[in-house]
């Protein structure tokens, strides 16, 4: 039932640098002093523990994987599926025949080739989220490409100059076609040494079902949820509902976590273990840090390194200001193996160090772009001209209120968690239910010449570094968080109001929280016509969507 009875694919990470080059470890035994700790690893010699690293760091993966060297090609085919959840059968959605689909392991700097084919009975395309690649490949219908029909065929041509973990999925009708399984994770894997005994992708999801059974259904003509976007009612973790990690005390897990949830914000931990945290979207950070638990908005990534240092279960958790949830387990078996203490010393990354350094001197230009968010739903006015003058969002909908702390006086504008990572969740289900692409518009507004969406038009040349300002308006008709993705190019996140982000990384999505004004630094490298759009699948399907040329 669980994933004990699965066969997990362990992959030694050795066998598979040989052929690409990456076996730092297997050559390099004296590291540079920088990189390492002065107490760590002077001797010659290597020590047991480095051995033990040389020769164990496998990729655990659920996810079958599928390792490409340069310009190799691959077959990839949506087709409809039926997926297991909590022992039960659905209709849904996969990449050769799975969900989540085939984990692409990938060499930083290499190129392939993706033969696509739609066995869908409805249109769709691949998007290649956080790829830097050519644009006639980025699966964008109206700006790159036309949608791939069904029964029919399209060739991506990826390549991957940043090393990380990245994500494919269709960008038609994404709030459905995600929602039912169509997601994938891509793990490019660079030169750099890896710090782990073992690698392990976790695709963090949720899916809404129905209370008669089978997934909640959708309009194939109108998006629904738009709102707040879709909230499921039951979390996976890589399409499992009872997800298990099995390790060995004294291993080191390096976590790829993505978010593939159409609009939750998953805050992720792991019960009595800290979480060292290492690389966001596309890069790692300046500096490494420990945390008790890593915010993603949808589409985002981060890298964590994990030691389980002592044997027992450990609930993996999702934590929202109203409850934790358990996503899976990991579970520790004592065993000999020495715990890895210099795991606990804090690393700078000198090369991205360097790199940002080159861009600090555009940190205090002025914005080049001011986009505010902003929503108008005829549902609010509908809703609060009501007779019902105690019927704020809460009390008219009591039932549906049920999983909320308090039936206190929060309307819509007032969800009392703005300060919280996770403002709220699906707390106006009726609403939101109600709520579609006709009745609620969502806007990405220039603020200086007043444009929307595709209107906005904004232009940009190679080599540009642009800052765009972000501006989440508190006084919207439905303020809340948005996750702003933009295709094809790399940005820092240089500040949240004006308090300036003293860990910087390489970013594709950003999280704007409500009222906050968020300035990003965007290093326009990437020619083509771009994508710009809230990742709540909902909010972009109804309008937060704009198109951003790089000549
Ligand atoms: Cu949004």
């Amino acid at each position: 039932m669980g994933s004990i009875d699965k066969a997990a694919i362990f992959w030694t990470i050795g066998i598979v640098t040989i052929g690409i080059g990456l076996s730092l470890y297997g050559t390099n035994l004296s590291p540079s002093p920088e990189n390492q700790p002065a107490s760590s690893f002077s001797d010659k010699e290597p020590s047991h523990l480095m051995q033990q690293k040389m020769e164990s760091a496998k990729l655990i993966s659920d996810m079958s994987i599928v390792s490409l060297s340069d310009n190799a090609e691959f077959d990839l085919v949506a087709s409809d599926i039926i997926k297991t959840i909590g022992g039960e059968s659905y209709d849904m959605l996969g990449y050769n025949q799975q969900s989540p689909g085939p984990l692409l392991l990938v060499g930083q700097g290499d190129e392939i080739t993706v033969n696509f084919k739609n066995n869908l009975d409805f249109p769709t395309t691949v998007h290649w989220h956080g790829l830097r690649l050519d644009y006639t490949s980025d699966g964008v219908p109206g700006i790159t490409q036309d949608p791939v029909l069904p029964g029919d065929t399209f060739e991506y041509e990826l390549r991957f100059p940043d090393s990380g973990v990245f994500l494919y999925h269709p960008h038609v009708r994404t709030e459905m076609q995600m929602e039912l399984g169509l997601y994938g994770n891509i793990l490019v894997e660079s030169e750099n040494k890896i710090p782990a005994t073992i690698q392990v992708p976790l695709i963090l999801d949720d899916v809404l079902i129905a209370e008669e059974g089978g997934l909640e259904e959708f309009d194939s003509k109108v998006v629904t949820h738009t709102l707040m976007g879709r909230f499921g009612n039951t979390m996976m973790i890589n399409g499992d509902t009872n997800y298990l990690l099995e390790v060995n005390q004294g291993d080191v897990a390096r976590l790829y976590l993505t978010n593939t949830a159409n609009t939750r914000v998953f805050d992720f931990g792991i019960e009595q273990h800290g979480l060292k945290l290492v690389a966001d979207d596309a890069s790692n950070y300046e500096k490494e840090e420990f945390v008790d638990s890593v915010i993603l908005a949808s589409s985002e990534r981060r890298t964590v390194d994990v030691l389980f240092d002592k044997p027992g279960a450990y609930t993996i958790t999702h934590t929202t200001p109203e409850h934790t949830y358990s996503l899976g387990t990991v579970l520790v078996s004592s065993s000999n193996n020495e715990n890895d203490y210099e795991f606990y010393n804090i690393d700078k990354d000198e090369d991205i160090v360097a790199e940002i350094d080159k861009f600090r001197k555009y940190f205090s230009d002025s914005p080049d772009l001011e986009l505010e968010l902003d929503v108008k739903t005829s549902l609010v006015h509908q809703m609060s001209s009501d007779d019902h003058s105690s019927m704020d969002m809460n009390g008219g909908h009591g039932a549906d209120m049920q999983s909320m702390k308090s039936d206190s006086s929060m309307d819509m504008n007032d969800h009392g968690n703005e300060s919280q990572p996770i403002e709220w969740e699906d707390e106006m289900p009726r609403m939101n239910v109600m709520s579609n692409e006709e009745n609620t518009h969502w806007i990405l507004r220039d603020v200086n010449s007043g444009k929307e969406g595709f209107d906005i038009d904004y232009q940009a040349n190679v080599g540009d570094i642009k800052k765009i300002r972000l501006f989440n308006n508190p006084e919207s008709d439905h303020p809340m968080q948005h996750p702003i993705h933009l295709h094809g190019q790399r940005f820092l996140v240089l500040s949240e109001d004006g308090m300036f982000n003293d860990n910087l990384a390489w970013k594709d999505t950003v999280l704007v929280p409500t009222g906050k004004t968020v300035d990003i630094l965007v290093e326009f490298s990437n020619p083509g016509n771009w994508a710009m759009h809230c990742h709540i699948l909902e909010h972009a399907e109804a309008g937060m969507i704009t198109e951003v040329i790089v000549n």
